[in-house]
Order: structure tokens, then C-alpha cells, then sequence
């Protein structure tokens, strides 16, 4: 890798810090890729940025048959009819990174964190970002009485609807993919009613009533986090990305007349506690760890 190269891939790695997060990556290293019997290339802690030589790096190529042809994946690298502009919104698909820059080798985009162990695209229909957005929806824990219920610190419990995913089984928030040409806080209320709510088996009468009751709770979410999420799909040439949006609901009239209901690829779904040992799926925890620290900050 040239001089230039080398310095942009440690520069781009060192920016990675929107709200505090991600310098480096552990759930997509090491061991198996998800949903295939294919193990990753072993990348130990000081090789997983692209700067260092690491010569003996031959991960193996691996891209879901399930993905070809599917309207939300792209074609192969090659393909004549594929003409990917990186780095930039390529018509409708956004190709660029919250990130920074990524770097493009032999055609191929790098992932900005570093190396995963595994090439191609494995189940992510993007080569490079793949953007997704998450709902924090939360509230503050009440007693039956209605008053705050206080932790052993004496500071009130902030509550957040949580999603348990088909796929792994972890809970998660209730995120999902952003559609071509689709804005990010539409993505984010759309995925929390598909999977915490089950909007898709409402009639579109019911469908519509729930949306004018919640407009205004949902028109107003704080955004809390832009950037790189280490999933355990990512590869050296797809990752995904995400936009996190707080919705709160500080007296608990709003949500709390939330009826959940787990839909799409959910399993399940529950008001959690937002505790500070929290274990969620990707970055989820440092998501909700971030609308924690700032919601408590914000009754300081
Ligand atoms: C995570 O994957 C994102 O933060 C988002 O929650 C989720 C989107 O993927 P799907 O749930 O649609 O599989 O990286």
C-alpha cells in the first residue's frame, strides 16, 4: 500500500468516533460468518487496520447465493451494467460513509474500520456502506403510583423498547434497512412500527390511526448517533452503518400507551432497562448507553 493510501486509512480510522464509538471492530472478527459454515480469516488485535503489513492475510471470498438478483442487493463487481459511484449518492443508493472516505482496491471498497477475515459481500446486498437506522424509544421507569422508581444510585431508570432478533436471538433495537431515496427518520419510525408494533398485519385503517395519534411523538427524535456498527455481517467490502434517533417520552403518557407487539423478523419485543452492563446486538449498546448518558445529563 503507497504512502498516501497508508496515511488516509489511519486518518479515516481515527475519525471513526461520531458520539464516542467505534475505533475498531470485535463482533465481525474472528470466528464464523453468519447464517454459512465459513470461518473467518483469524486478524488479531494489531492487524486489523489496513496500514499494517499483515502478509499472511488470505480470507476467504464469501457472498450468500441467497443475495443475487434481490432488488435491494447490487450486481458483482464486474458486471458491465454495474457502474457503482463510491463514495457519493449514486442516484438514489447513498454510497457514501459516515465515516469519512473509505478507500476503493482493485474495485473493491475497504472496510474503514479494517479487516474482518472474510471478503466479498457475505449476506449485505451493498458492496461498501450499507445504511441502516435505528428508533431509541424511550421513557423513564414508573412505580405503580406513577412516581419515578430510583436505582441504588437514587437516579430515576431509563427505559428503552428493545427488539429480540429472528437472525441471533440478541436483543436489539428495532432497526432496519434504509430504502433507496428513503429519509433516514422515515426508516427509523417505519422499522420501530414494523417490528415493535407489527403495523404489517394492521389494517390500513388501524394503520393510519396509530400514525396521527403518534405523529408528533415521532416528528420529534434526537439524533444520537451517525456512524459504523460493528454487525457481525460486516465484511472487508460491506459493513453496515446506521443513523440512531432518541424518541422520548419524559412523563410516560405517550408510549405508555404503546401496545407491543413483535413483527417482521422480530421474535420478541420489551420495555428494557438502560443499564450501563448492557449486552445488545452490533453497537446497540453504545447506542443506548449514549441516549442514557445524555437523558440523565439532561435532568442534571
Ligand atoms: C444493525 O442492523 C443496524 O444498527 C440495524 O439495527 C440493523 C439493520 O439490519 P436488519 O435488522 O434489517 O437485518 O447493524
Amino acid at each position: 500500500m503507497n504512502i498516501i493510501l497508508k496515511f488516509i486509512a489511519l486518518f479515516t480510522a481515527f475519525m471513526i468516533r461520531p458520539a464516542g464509538m467505534v475505533l475498531t471492530h470485535f463482533k465481525c472478527r474472528n470466528g464464523m460468518y453468519p447464517r454459512s459454515a465459513i470461518e473467518r480469516f483469524m486478524v488479531p488485535d494489531d492487524k486489523i487496520n489496513w496500514s499494517v503489513e499483515y502478509k499472511e492475510y488470505k480470507p476467504p471470498n464469501h457472498t450468500a447465493n441467497s443475495i443475487h438478483g434481490k432488488p435491494w442487493a447490487d450486481p458483482k463487481i464486474g458486471d458491465p451494467n454495474f457502474k457503482p459511484k463510491w463514495n457519493a449518492l449514486d442516484k438514489n443508493v447513498n454510497r457514501e460513509s459516515y465515516t469519512g472516505q473509505y478507500l476503493i482496491q482493485d474495485r473493491y471498497p475497504l472496510n474503514p474500520v479494517g479487516r474482518t477475515g472474510i471478503c466479498g459481500r457475505g449476506v449485505l446486498g451493498r458492496w461498501g456502506p450499507n445504511h441502516a437506522a435505528d428508533p431509541v424509544v424511550t421513557r423513564w421507569k414508573r412505580l405503580l403510583s406513577g412516581e419515578l422508581e430510583l436505582d441504588k444510585n437514587h437516579k430515576p431508570i431509563l427505559q428503552f423498547v428493545a427488539i429480540k432478533r429472528g437472525d441471533t436471538g440478541e436483543w436489539a433495537l428495532p432497526g432496519g434497512m434504509v430504502d433507496p431515496g428513503e429519509k433516514v427518520t422515515t426508516t427509523a419510525v417505519r422499522e420501530f412500527q414494523e417490528e415493535a408494533i407489527n403495523s404489517l398485519v394492521m389494517s390500513e385503517d388501524d394503520k393510519k390511526e396509530w400514525e396521527e395519534k403518534f405523529k408528533s411523538f415521532f416528528s420529534n427524535g434526537d439524533e444520537v448517533f451517525q456512524g459504523y456498527v460493528d454487525d457481525p455481517r460486516n465484511t472487508d467490502n460491506a459493513w453496515m452503518e446506521t443513523s440512531a434517533y432518541n424518541f422520548h417520552d419524559d412523563k410516560g403518557d405517550v408510549v405508555g400507551a404503546l401496545k407491543l407487539n413483535a413483527g417482521d423478523d422480530a421474535v420478541g419485543v420489551q420495555w428494557v432497562d438502560a443499564a450501563h452492563d448492557i449486552k445488545l446486538y452490533a453497537s446497540h449498546e453504545d447506542i443506548v448507553k449514549e441516549v442514557l448518558k445524555r437523558r440523565l445529563l439532561a435532568i442534571t
